[in-house]
């Protein structure tokens, strides 16, 4: 998969996508992360990307021009174009899943108070927030996102990595049942009897039983 990010603050993603899993599904060509500096696309002294809005009001847009020519120049036939925003629809894991069926994304990070409203009309194919709070940029949100979706690209994480994800969904069947390791007593403190038992027909029930319970209990809206 290739995924291009345009962003003002390209040094801000070296470090969490140059470490582990993702470093190495990029390693392994299997995800090609390119950064693209908006101010690359200004043209005057000051590399202007920001305006104020019409008609007043707090705060900077980003201007359209340089995020046009950028996305122009970057996209290709098959890309799917990016917003990040709180505007945008809530990211979770099916939309995870979604965007690792395509072979070309482009991200676009949010700045400042927003777009320019001529950004979202002609040039996103999807708007994504990861969540009702308010950041500093789009830079984290998009780094959410391709972290989410790297670890969906076939090839990515290893029989072990993989397997565990199937008890864990959150997003789609419920939270998972609590887990134990050694040792069995720890400060006084015991792992259920149930799952020391040996009784392997016990302990699925015990596991689904909580796992629904939990679910329940912190996550409801997982069970609608
Ligand atoms: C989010 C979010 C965000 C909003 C960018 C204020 C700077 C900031 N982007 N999901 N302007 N939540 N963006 O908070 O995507």
């Amino acid at each position: 998969m290739k995924i291009d990010v345009l962003t003002l603050f390209p040094g801000m993603f070296a470090g969490p996508l140059d470490e582990s899993i993702i470093m190495r599904a990029r390693k392994a060509g299997l995800l090609d992360l390119k950064l693209h500096n908006l101010r690359d696309w200004t043209h005057d002294r000051h590399k202007t990307v920001d305006d104020r809005p019409f008609g007043g009001g707090p705060g900077m847009l980003l201007k359209p021009e340089p995020i046009f020519e950028a996305v122009e120049s970057l996209r290709r036939e098959k890309t799917r174009v990016i917003l990040m925003s709180p505007a945008g629809r809530k990211f979770d894991q099916a939309s995870a899943r979604e965007l690792a069926q395509q072979e070309d994304l482009l991200f676009v990070t949010g700045h400042y108070e927003g777009f320019d409203e001529r950004i979202r009309e002609s040039l996103a194919d999807d708007e994504l927030s990861v969540g009702d709070y308010v950041l500093t940029n789009g830079a984290l949100p998009v780094m959410v996102v391709i972290d989410a979706v790297t670890r969906l690209i076939p090839g990515v994480l290893g029989d072990d990595e993989s397997s565990q994800d199937e008890s864990f969904s959150a997003g789609s069947a419920g939270l998972e049942y609590p887990q134990y390791t050694r040792p069995a007593e720890f400060r006084g403190m015991k792992v259920p009897d149930v799952l020391v038992s040996g009784h392997h027909a016990e302990i699925e029930k015990w596991r689904r039983e909580q796992a629904k319970r939990r679910t329940q209990e912190r996550r409801p809206d997982l069970l609608e």
